[in-house]
């Protein structure tokens, strides 16, 4: 029999109730009629289909070992974001489903994915004839494989496929225009602020060009070159190795006399050569009258093609007194990079790529008794052109004065308007729509979700909102919004409203980031960069104004995230939110991942990304390999953020002496992003910290591991001290694992240990070494259960019994009957209505076998019943006031006294017993009971709680 986590078979896994007999003789030819038999079974017709995958990869030179192997996956969905290979090809009049994509679903099928996330935008906007034949085909042939594919209806943080009105603009204010005889002109005008941004100007010949400043260092050369975009000249940095000294090789302006609240613009052209590592940037920055810097944004590109355009656009904070210019590379890049016509402009007064529609357009008034002037009686506007890429080359708009209206020659007048410009030139289409629009859901959100529900039928929609560049700006959004996080809510909730409508059983699936406290959500001025208001828009999701039902696929790329991977995961399942985790090009994140989702019941599972740059051969088998057979479960996890009390001893740790908690950004392991407190501790071999007790279980092989570093450059050797203890906290015994070989930078170290007899807690101690004097930081503590296949028998007695399922299996009432010979009835506790629910064949009714939760299963004579699996790890089971049924799913026995002492409100605690036909039963002066695993019991409560396996 192979064990799921045998070493050296890699990549074997199998759906439960995938079987194969053994039957089989060792190296038996599969083709020849050495073979006895081969049985592969399955509780679903997917079982089947993955076990037939599993012979395959068995199969050896066309023989295969006589094997027994029963397997099921631990996570629900194994999915991929493909931003590459399942993008179809266009054929002149529709798109198509390619041989190509069909040998890859194929691939994904024989590794066992069994979800693929599609990533074109907007392809449901436009006319069925189009896509539907593709994507039909597409739904059909991965459903086959038992992938299931989840379409997206479209990005909020990509404008593309909208038309022009649908942009979320900037808003321009109560700009002053005056009146000539004719027109409106702006007081201040659209003018190029920059002086000899050319670069033609050297009066001198110093070879810096006037009114700039150039800092070039030794291996980062700045210098007027001839090859120019316009002109005879530009300006070139040459970085041909990586140096340290291209970070402060600048060139650079500086301009006084720029207008608060207002958006500039900074437009050039750039072209660029074998550039590496990191690409250059042409940067624009405000700063106050204290000289501080305000908004900064950049623009940078890999290597080009000839001249591209490149720029930004700011909005300037109410402070700002200067705007201040410059272009790099930082070290480790390295290439060439050219700058030509550099230009900045201040665009309020510029009237230009102006949007026109029904909810938003140009409103015009009296600057003395803000009377509004009406459009037709008092002026006219004279269309400019629109581009969903801003530039100077655009016509602008014109206000013209009608003769009989009410504007006289010369008269100011305050002028709004939506216009729509780009963060970065390079990324122009990066910015949502705008959802404050009801024509975005009548006219693009809601014919798109009626067409793919009817074509296709999904389970899934992914609707991702990842990384918005530009939100809640324009005065359409602040018009009807009090907030981003308002206005994100109110998007997602009539997505999500609008598709339950169609499909009630088709769920709604965004990245998290936006709507996480612990990623972009969590960023006060996320938006403020983009031209948008500040406010965290995490709290959608903290107000709980995000409908639960929408799935949250939390993505952090690097195990440097750690702590906000688990902070993120732990706050969605606390606010009720199903979640999955994505890994993409960092393989050791592939395996945290499966670990940290395993921490957390009902987490859906995992969703690699493809954004290319990755072998994804390799982490993709890695990927489905750790989600479909999690090696270890995640069972505590800490990384020291909390500390409610700010006594700084992080929550649930204790200490000896004086060790040192510290949230210095140069002590912690990993990144803190947006507000995350990301902390660490500082011990040595007297000054110590130790946790609280941490459940465990008895005779388990466990992993400990920490992120460590040593603060000096001595020998001394830092240690995981760890002591156990029994159900009541009596401390049992003690060991102590030195860590060999600790350096300077942090690095991951593990110790492995196995659980005594009767262990039902341990402590951690953090420790330098004994009398030792130097101290270490620790940061992110891992305990990690080594998951483990063991049986379960049942001697089932004629009549009833009692019992829960301790092992992770997935059945449903209708499987368990079929698996138990001679079964009769199954009977189901529902302790919320306080009645029974009954599953025999003839019955409607079939119902899930839940962990944690008690059975009884009448049986026709006595009859044995053995199941094979992973144990169940943790459970967390609502008790209502009344009887529960539960069942003991641990390994330790236990009583039914502790039973009746660890769970809140208990008033009595029932066993079933066979051969009295009646229960045995446990209060205070009554005579106590064993409770085995496999056990069921009853108790009732006076109060509700939430029952985790306690006992
Ligand atoms: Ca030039
Ligand atoms: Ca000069
Ligand atoms: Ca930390
Ligand atoms: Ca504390």
């Amino acid at each position: 029999m192979i064990k799921l986590n045998s070493v050296g078979i890699k990549n074997i896994s199998f759906y439960h109730y995938s079987l194969f007999l053994n039957h089989l003789t060792d190296n038996a030819e599969i083709f020849n009629d050495s073979i006895k038999e081969i049985i592969i079974a399955g509780n679903a017709p997917n079982g089947i289909f993955y076990g037939v995958q599993t012979l395959i990869q068995l199969l050896n030179n066309n023989s295969v070992r006589g094997v027994f192997i029963l397997d099921y996956p631990d996570n629900k969905m194994r999915g991929v974001y493909e931003g590459y290979k399942i993008r179809f090809e266009w054929n002149g009049s529709a798109y198509e489903f390619t041989q190509e994509q069909k040998d890859y679903i194929d691939w994904l099928a024989s590794l066992k994915f069994n979800t693929v996330f599609t990533v074109e935008n907007g392809i449901f906007f436009k006319n069925e004839s189009q896509w539907r034949d593709a994507y039909e085909e597409f739904f059909e042939y991965s459903r086959e494989r038992f992938i299931e594919p989840v379409p997206r209806l479209c990005s909020i943080s990509s404008v593309a496929p909208f038309s022009f009105e649908f942009y979320e603009g900037w808003f321009v204010e109560n700009e002053s225009f005056i009146f000539n005889e004719s027109f409106a002109l702006p007081e201040k005008p659209f003018i190029n602020l920059l002086p000899n941004g050319d670069f033609e100007i050297d009066s001198d010949e110093d070879g810096i060009p006037d009114n700039w400043t150039v800092t070039s260092k030794p291996g980062a050369i700045w210098k007027i070159d001839n090859d120019s975009y316009s002109g005879n000249h530009s300006m070139k940095l040459e970085v041909p190795e990586p140096t340290q000294n291209s970070t402060s090789s600048y060139l650079r302006i500086e301009i006084d006399g720029i207008e608060p609240d207002s958006y500039y613009c900074l437009l050039s052209k750039a072209k660029a050569k074998n550039i590496t590592n990191v690409r250059p940037q042409l940067t624009i920055y405000t700063k106050n009258t204290s000289g501080e810097v305000g908004v900064v944004q950049s623009d940078i590109t890999w290597s080009t093609n000839g001249w591209i355009d490149f720029g930004c656009c700011i909005k300037t904070p109410s402070d700002t007194e200067k705007i201040v210019i410059y272009s790099r590379i930082q070290f480790p890049g390295k290439g060439e990079f050219w700058v030509d016509n550099v230009r900045l402009y201040r665009v309020n007064g510029a009237l230009m790529n102006v949007i026109r529609a029904s909810d938003t357009d140009i409103k015009v008034i009296d600057a003395v008794n803000k009377k509004i002037y009406v459009e037709g009686i008092d002026y006219e506007i004279l269309n400019g052109t629109t581009s969903i890429k801003f530039s100077d080359s655009l016509t602008p708009f014109r206000i013209r004065r009608l003769p009989l209206g009410n504007i006289s020659p010369g008269e100011e007048v305050m002028v709004s308007y939506d216009t729509y410009l780009f963060y970065r030139a390079t990324s122009y289409w990066s910015s949502a729509p705008c959802v404050a629009r009801e024509e975005f859901y009548t006219e693009y959100i809601y014919p798109a979700i009626d067409k793919i529900v009817y074509y296709l039928h999904p389970k899934i929609i992914n609707a991702d909102a990842d990384e918005i560049r530009g939100f809640y700006r324009d005065s359409r959004m602040m018009r009807k919004f009090n907030s981003n996080a308002e206005a994100i809510a109110y998007w997602a909730n009539r997505t999500n409203n609008y598709l339950t409508s169609k499909d009630p059983q088709c769920r709604l699936w965004i990245w998290d980031d936006m709507v996480s406290p612990y990623h972009n959500g969590g960023v006060e001025d996320y938006q403020v960069r983009y031209g948008g208001l500040p406010g965290r828009m995490a709290e959608a999701t903290e107000n709980e104004w995000i409908d639960k039902s929408i799935i949250m696929d939390i993505w952090w790329y690097s195990d440097i995230w750690l702590s906000q991977m688990y902070a993120s995961s732990k706050f969605f399942r606390e606010k009720g939110y199903d979640i999955a985790g994505s890994p993409w090009y960092e393989i050791e994140n592939i395996e945290s991942w499966s670990e940290i989702l395993s921490a957390f019941q009902n987490s859906l599972g995992g969703v690699v990304t493809n954004w290319g740059d990755i072998p994804y051969e390799e982490h993709f088998s890695k990927f489905v390999d750790d989600f479909w057979n999690v090696k270890n479960n995640l069972v505590y996890f800490d990384s020291f953020e909390e500390d409610e009390n700010n006594d700084e001893i992080p929550d649930n740790w204790f200490k000896y002496g004086n060790p040192e908690y510290s949230t210095d950004d140069s002590e912690f392991y990993g990144k803190r992003y947006a507000d995350y407190p990301n902390c660490a501790v500082r011990v040595d071999g007297s000054n110590i910290f130790y946790s609280n007790y941490i459940p465990v279980e008895e005779c388990k092989n466990y992993t400990i591991s920490a992120f460590i570093r040593r603060n000096d450059s001595s020998s001394e050797k830092p240690s995981f001290k760890i002591c156990w203890y029994d159900a009541y906290k009596n401390y049992l015994c003690e060991e102590e694992e030195a860590i060999e070989n600790v350096s300077n930078e942090y690095g991951n170290y593990e110790v492995y240990i196995s659980s005594p007899r009767n262990a039902n807690y341990l402590r951690i101690y953090l420790k330098g070494e004994e009398n030792g004097t130097e101290s270490f930081w620790f940061d992110v503590i891992r305990l990690k259960m080594k998951k483990e296949v063991f049986s379960h028998e049942y001697s089932l007695q004629k009549g009833w019994n009692l019992i829960t399922l301790p092992i992770k299996t997935g059945y449903n009432a209708s499987l368990l009957y079929k698996d138990i010979r001679k079964c009769l009835i199954i009977l189901k506790w529902n302790s919320s209505k306080q009645n029974f629910e009954l599953y025999v064949p003839s019955s409607p009714y079939d119902f899930e076998i839940e962990n944690g939760h008690g059975y009884l299963i009448a049986v026709e004579n006595n009859t044995k019943f053995t199941l094979t699996g992973i144990s169940v790890g943790n459970v967390s089971i609502p008790l209502y006031i009344g009887w529960n049924m539960l069942g003991w799913f641990k390994e330790n026995e236990i009583t039914a006294s502790s039973i009746y002492e660890n769970i809140t409100g208990c008033q009595i605690v029932l066993k079933w017993n066979n051969s009295k036909d009646d229960f045995d039963l446990y209060v205070p002066g009554l005579s106590d009971f064993i409770i085995k695993r496999g056990d069921g019991f009853l108790v009732a409560v006076s109060e509700e709680s939430i029952w985790h396996g306690e006992g």
